[in-house]
């Protein structure tokens, strides 16, 4: 997979691929991430990028050209999947969208700004817009950096154990059960002895059972949409 992000803030996303799993990913070659500022397109030597929206109101609104400047450059080199365009009015992510997403190779992804971009870009380039929940945050690089984990995380080879990720919570729209470590007992807190009793169809099933209850307790309408 490779993933190229626009952004006017560079030094704001690279963190989050320098750490953990997202590193190995990077590390074993099975994901290569590219970041492009987005001022080294802009209109002036100043580095304008932005400017006030037509029609009047507050906030400043992302101009076409650098962005279509950018995203030329990029599609003249290579074919993508997908050019998507983080923004909070859009479908939220879930994790039937990672995993589709997963399986694709070639990404750009835009980090929206102020008041976000000239509708034409939209028009124009984008081929998929994407929120990560219903809350607005200052940019659209903390939201790629979410959307580019949960993606990564999914290609095969980069989690050790391919089948943790199917185990995940909302794998199966479901949340995840209840887990306990050593040791079995602290301060008279007990692990609840299933878990200790070695008999796996059991602890499966009582795994499947603590699942179903935190859903209905925490998330009903996660339920709802399996009875659909
Ligand atoms: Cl993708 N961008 C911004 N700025 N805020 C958000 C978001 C994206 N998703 C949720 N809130």
């Amino acid at each position: 997979m490779r993933i190229d992000i626009i952004t006017v803030l560079p030094e704001l996303i690279k963190s989050p691929f320098e750490h953990s799993i997202i590193k190995r990913a990077l590390d074993k070659g099975l994901v290569e991430i590219h970041f492009h500022n987005l001022r080294d397109f802009a209109v002036n030597k100043y580095g304008k990028v932005d400017d006030a929206q037509f029609g009047g109101g507050a906030g400043m609104v992302m101009m076409i050209e650098p962005i279509d400047k950018c995203i030329s450059q990029l599609k003249s080199k290579r074919n993508y999947d997908d050019i998507i365009y983080m923004t909070p009015d859009a479908k939220v992510l879930n994790q039937k969208t990672a995993n589709t997403l997963s399986l694709k190779e070639n990404f750009i992804i835009l980090c929206g700004h102020y008041k976000g971009i000239d509708q034409r870009i939209r028009d124009l380039f984008i081929t998929k817009e994407i929120s990560i929940g219903d809350y607005v945050l200052s940019g659209g690089e903390l939201a790629a950096a979410v959307l580019c984990d949960s993606m990564i995380r999914l290609i095969p080879g980069v989690l050790g154990n391919e089948t943790s990720a199917l185990s995940d919570s909302f794998q199966d729209d479901l949340l995840a059960p209840p887990v306990y470590t050593r040791p079995a007992e602290y301060k008279g807190l007990k692990t609840p002895e299933i878990l200790l009793s070695g008999n796996f169809p059991k602890i499966e099933e009582w795994r499947h059972q603590k699942a179903i209850e935190r859903t209905k307790t925490i998330r009903p309408d996660l339920l709802k949409k399996e009875e659909k």
